[in-house]
């Protein structure tokens, strides 16, 4: 069911995207839906160019006959297209779970449009039941790992961060990097706890996507809603 709703959400999304328009393509299994949509659209004539956001959609994207470049190349684009591990009411997004955060905040960032598509279940009233990513530089983990735990106890939240992947075999992001996910189950202030992260010398980045949404398409089982 959840991927119908998916697809429905990213076929409403394609059809925003008129000729000319230079894209950001999200990662995960929503953005590769939408991926799809946009390549049937792009066979029937629709003239775009597209930088993703993940090697992965890079494969798929260019597979698809979608024409892409970089964000070197074309640093300024219209519109950003990808998916969401949770949205709350006022478009502020956890992103993440898929590892590719940096990249797709980079490209968000680098456009004047950002839509969301996600199905009904990953709206939620209070940020956090989704653990919060955060991507840090191998060198220092420990340190680092300590720089966010206090930040975490200053604010009140829950001092759970896992090293994804396991000790053994860190996942590795497309940077190179790795990832801690922090179990906060709610995230009352989203805003301090953004800056407070990334003031810490080891952090890379955060899931926490906040001012970079403009529009959100969430499909559920009363059709698309438009979250603005
Ligand atoms: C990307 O894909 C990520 O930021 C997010 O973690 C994930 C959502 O995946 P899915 O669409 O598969 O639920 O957007």
């Amino acid at each position: 069911m959840s991927d119908q709703f998916k697809k429905q959400a990213a076929e409403r999304a394609a059809e925003d995207v008129t000729s000319g328009m230079r894209l950001g393509i999200g990662t995960g299994s929503t953005a590769e839906l939408f991926v799809h949509a946009l390549a049937r659209r792009v066979a029937d004539g629709l003239n775009v160019i597209g930088v993703p956001t993940s090697e992965r959609t890079r494969e798929l994207a260019s597979s698809l006959g979608i024409r892409l470049t970089t964000l070197d190349e074309l640093p300024e684009l219209d519109l950003t297209i990808d998916g969401a591990d949770e949205l709350d009411a006022h478009l502020a997004l956890i992103k993440g779970g898929g590892g590719a955060l940096l990249r797709e905040k980079i490209v968000a960032g680098a456009s004047a449009e950002m839509i969301v598509i996600a199905d009904s279940s990953k709206e939620v009233a209070t940020l956090g039941k989704f653990p919060l990513p955060i991507e840090v530089v191998p060198f220092g983990l420990k340190a680092t790992r300590r720089a966010i735990l206090h930040v975490l106890e200053d604010m009140g939240l829950p001092q759970n961060l896992d090293l994804r992947g396991g000790a053994e075999q860190p996942f590795l992001t497309d940077g190179g990097h790795y990832i801690l996910d922090a179990c906060l189950q709610e995230i009352t202030d989203p805003g301090t706890l953004a800056d407070r992260l990334v003031a810490i010398p080891g952090v890379v980045d955060h899931g926490l996507f906040l001012e970079l949404a403009t529009k959100a398409y969430v499909a559920g089982t009363d059709g698309v809603k438009t979250v603005l």
